[in-house]
């Protein structure tokens, strides 16, 4: 069956993904929309080798679409997936905006894929650091349940949206050109530098990226209980998320099964050869779906046997949120 599907924030980030996802992958679409602000209105964009007008987003676009990929920022979100839920489209929101509202599924498809079919119009897509520490994680939690994770991210200039690696790329070209650095939108330089994610930092002293791995993770694994903590840092890199993992299980368990489970599990790559020091590195995880793992040690701070470390990478941009989305939608069609 095929379907009228519209991208928004067609020109952006993720919804330039969209596109290549949605035509790698085959995504049987009848008729496609490009929709995005009024500045971006006129302009095209080619999907499958074919050039698309790309058209504002109005409340009225959505007339005979089925399936709507939001990629525009939550507020956009806010305003207009409930249009497009009335004209009869499933929403796929790759935004904060409704993820933590009940009777929205919080889906990663690796890891919940029953809980998409319970949508009332819409589905979040999670947060990319989230999806990414939630492939590695959840195979290992249904074999031993986890109790507690302690991450810390290294994450891309892109993940902030295509405005951020415009900002790395400026800085770069400023510094081999002995110019002056300027920074415009992360509010310090990044080129060259390393800094606490660009969010806001709520009272709890978490910023909002810290809270939202810790509380989009509770949902989609189902586990209120869960024990976790986050730091999240921005890094001078383009593309793809890396994240440093402590997991305490409820049971010992060694680094050889961890690899023997994770070989094993869906969306995931081992990568994990300490004689060549060669682990999980963004330069070889960006323009991938897979999520590569590696670094799998006992944590060595505990002598029980219930601690793991492990080191992971990921295309933010593709797993950590268009590939996630288009799976969701597959599974829609
Ligand atoms: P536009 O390029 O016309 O501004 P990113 O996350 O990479 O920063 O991309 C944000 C996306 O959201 C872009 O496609 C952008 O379109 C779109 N967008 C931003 N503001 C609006 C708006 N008011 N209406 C529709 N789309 C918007
Ligand atoms: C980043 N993960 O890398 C963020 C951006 O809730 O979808 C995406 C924020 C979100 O900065």
């Amino acid at each position: 069956m095929s379907v009228n599907v519209a991208v928004v924030g067609a020109t952006g980030a993720v919804g330039q993904e969209f596109l290549t996802v949605l035509a790698e992958r085959n995504f049987p679409i009848k008729n496609l929309k490009l929709l995005a602000s009024a500045r971006s209105a006129g302009k095209t964009a080619t999907f499958n080798g074919k050039e698309y007008l790309i058209e504002e987003l109005t409340k009225d676009s959505f007339k005979d679409v089925q399936i709507a990929l939001f990629s525009a920022g939550g507020s956009i979100s806010k305003e207009f997936a409930p249009a497009a839920v009335s004209a009869g489209a499933v929403v796929v929101d790759n935004s904060s905006a409704f993820r933590m509202k009940e009777g929205v599924p919080l889906v990663v498809p690796e890891v919940n894929p029953e809980a998409i079919h319970k949508h009332n119009g819409v589905i979040a897509n999670p947060n990319c650091s989230t999806i990414i520490m939630n492939v590695a994680v959840w195979p290992l939690y249904k074999v031993n349940k986890v109790k507690r994770v302690i991450v810390s991210t290294y994450q891309a200039v892109s993940g902030a949206g295509a405005w951020g690696l415009y900002e790395l790329e400026a800085q770069q070209k400023a510094f081999a050109a002995g110019q002056p650095i300027l920074k415009e939108k992360f509010p310090h330089q990044i080129f060259n530098n390393v800094f606490s994610h660009n969010s806001k930092v709520a009272d709890n002293g978490y910023n909002e990226e810290e809270n939202k791995m810790v509380l989009e993770t509770r949902k989609i694994f189902g586990d209120p209980k869960i024990m976790i903590t986050a730091t999240c840092v921005r890094v001078p890199i383009p593309r793809a998320h890396s994240e440093s993992i402590n997991v305490e299980f409820e049971r010992p368990i060694t680094a050889d099964q961890v690899r023997q489970i994770l070989s094993k599990a869906p969306g995931i790559k081992i990568v994990d050869d300490p004689a060549n020091n060669y682990f999980p590195m963004p330069l070889e995880t960006s323009n991938q779906d897979l999520v590569y793992a590696g670094r799998i040690r006992q944590d060595i701070s505990r002598d029980d046997g219930k601690g793991i470390d492990l080191f992971v990478s990921g295309d933010q941009i593709r797993k950590g949120a268009a590939t996630n989305a288009v799976q969701i939608a597959e599974r829609l069609v």
